[in-house]
């Protein structure tokens, strides 16, 4: 039963409190990209931020700012500069292009942001296409007005504005089913739960280990695995721009990670350099971010003799609620509800099914969902339960054994794609149309989108336009939306009404 005071800064807990109280100061918190930070060098770096934001933005407490970037020591420093001056975090995925964004800035009523110089341009673009962002300022970029040239202007120490326990202070976007994202709100008090779940009692890390990964800093799962849950614990963390398999073993080499985040997929051709892992510190390593298949937990344990700690997470409850540790780790099940949180299976009228039978998985715990000024609260959290998507089955031993998700997510190398935002980028091609787009199955990354294609007369079927369809995709969406597959058909599976029949579109072509 977690409690807290009632004013709670998460940033006062988790860097404020590691200088001040905690003794950590002088301990290494943050490398990266040339950067060795220790947590009284993040303190400051965050601080003179919080000044900039205040002073040379303007930000009032409860204001929203977007922050853009590869996971970077900056982007951390970004981060609690924002908790510190009382702000709402906007995280948002690095690849995301202009109109992704735009959208999110309008759901998100977003007023400032700090960015990576190397990703400003489509951020730009969004902001010069919306009403109320007026305030940006970039990092890692030449020039006067450069958020580390205001910094060196500020070097006094930020008082930390004294919000309360249950106020927001990350807007985490998911992508929702209809493609229109839904912003989940997380208050101070969430993030500190989280600290307190998933990892002293499935993790258990220590301070000596070395935090690496792969999920984005604006993905919740990499915020907590790369950020916050070191933090918590006094270890540091090696932040990698990009993350890729090949960058991921020169990381662990590089800087002795012990603690890998990673999704199946990355696991899966990291086990071919089975060698080279097992001559590196890595002991810990978790899979979340997709459904982890036995035959990769085998294939990883055999490759590096290191049983995976599976997991599963939402963005709307912040980060992990059923996983198991190395030892009670059960080949096809995903884990226990972990402490602190409840998991039932349940049917379409919210009656517990018994063990064995595949039902809809439903969460409560101590974070949970709240969509920012969203009707389809009400399609997922009914009676303080939150309905996940997915399709699971609970064995009588508490195990849970997903199966799939029940709407129309597509769930591909650990990136959550929702198909009509796929169907509305390829609609903008000339060549298009109809289409519809699924989800098939991949053994490199448990699931590809496939899109069905109906042409337009006068466009002819062949390689080169499958080629020019997916390039049109990756130049409209974040490049991993795009259709690894793509057929052409004469017309869609569609109902009477005109429904489309998106579980037909496995079966064409
Ligand atoms: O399982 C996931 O996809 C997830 C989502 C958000 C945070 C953490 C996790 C593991």
């Amino acid at each position: 039963d977690l409690q807290f005071p009632e004013q709670l800064n998460c940033a006062s807990e988790l860097l404020d409190k590691a200088v001040d109280e905690r003794g950590w100061g002088e301990r290494l918190c943050l490398q990266g990209s040339g950067i060795r930070w220790t947590y009284r060098q993040l303190r400051e770096q965050a601080d003179r931020i919080a000044h900039v934001l205040v002073q040379d933005m303007g930000l009032v407490p409860g204001n929203r700012v977007l922050l853009r970037g590869p996971n970077h020591p900056m982007a951390v420093a970004c981060w609690f500069g924002v908790m510190k001056a009382g702000g709402i975090a906007v995280a948002t995925m690095p690849l995301l292009r202009a109109k992704e964004l735009k959208t999110m800035i309008e759901i998100a009523q977003v007023s400032h942001a700090l960015c990576d110089g190397t990703l400003a341009a489509d951020l730009l673009e969004a902001a010069a296409a919306s009403l109320q962002l007026r305030q940006i300022r970039c990092y890692r970029q030449e020039g006067e007005g450069g958020l580390e040239a205001l910094m060196a202007r500020h070097d006094a120490p930020f008082c930390n504005v004294a919000t309360a326990a249950d106020d927001t202070c990350i807007l985490a976007f998911t992508s929702g089913t209809t493609g229109i994202p839904k912003a989940t709100m997380h208050f101070h008090r969430d993030v500190m739960a989280i600290c307190a779940c998933w990892p002293p009692h499935v993790l258990k890390a220590q301070a000596d280990d070395v935090f690496m990964g792969s999920p984005p800093l604006g993905f919740t799962f990499g915020l907590g695995g790369l950020v916050l849950f070191p933090m918590s614990i006094g270890a540091s963390t090696a932040l990698l721009e990009k993350a890729a398999p090949p960058q991921l073993l020169e990381g662990l080499q590089q800087y002795g990670g012990t603690v890998l985040f990673t999704a199946p997929t990355n696991y899966r051709v990291l086990a071919q350099q089975g060698e080279a892992i097992s001559a590196t510190r890595l002991r810990k390593c978790v899979s979340a971010g997709e459904a982890l298949p036995a035959a990769t937990r085998a294939l990883w344990k055999q490759a590096t003799g290191i049983e995976l700690i599976d997991g599963i997470g939402a963005t709307e409850l912040l980060h992990i609620f059923i996983s198991a540790d190395e030892k009670a780790a059960r080949p096809g099940a995903t884990g226990k509800a972990i402490p602190g949180y409840r998991a039932e299976v349940v049917d379409e009228d919210g009656r517990v099914l018994p063990p064995g039978e595949v039902g809809k998985l439903r969460v409560k715990g101590p974070t949970g969902c709240r969509y920012l000024n969203d009707a389809r609260q009400a399609v997922y959290v009914k009676d303080g339960w939150n309905y996940t998507g997915d399709a699971y089955a609970m064995d009588a031993d508490g195990y849970f054994h997903y199966h799939a998700r029940t709407d129309d997510m597509i769930i591909s190398a650990g990136y959550n794609i929702a198909a009509p935002e796929v169907e509305e980028a390829l609609m903008t091609h000339p060549a298009v149309a109809e289409c519809g787009a699924t989800g098939v199955p991949d053994e490199e990354r448990g699931q590809i989108v496939k899109a069905c294609v109906v042409l337009r007369p006068g466009f002819a079927a062949g390689p080169e336009l499958v080629k020019a369809l997916q390039e049109h995709v990756k130049a409209t969406v974040a490049p991993y939306k795009y259709p690894r597959a793509v057929v052409f058909v004469e017309a869609l599976p569609r109902t009477q009404t005109g429904k489309l029949q998106r579980f037909r579109l496995k079966e064409l072509g």
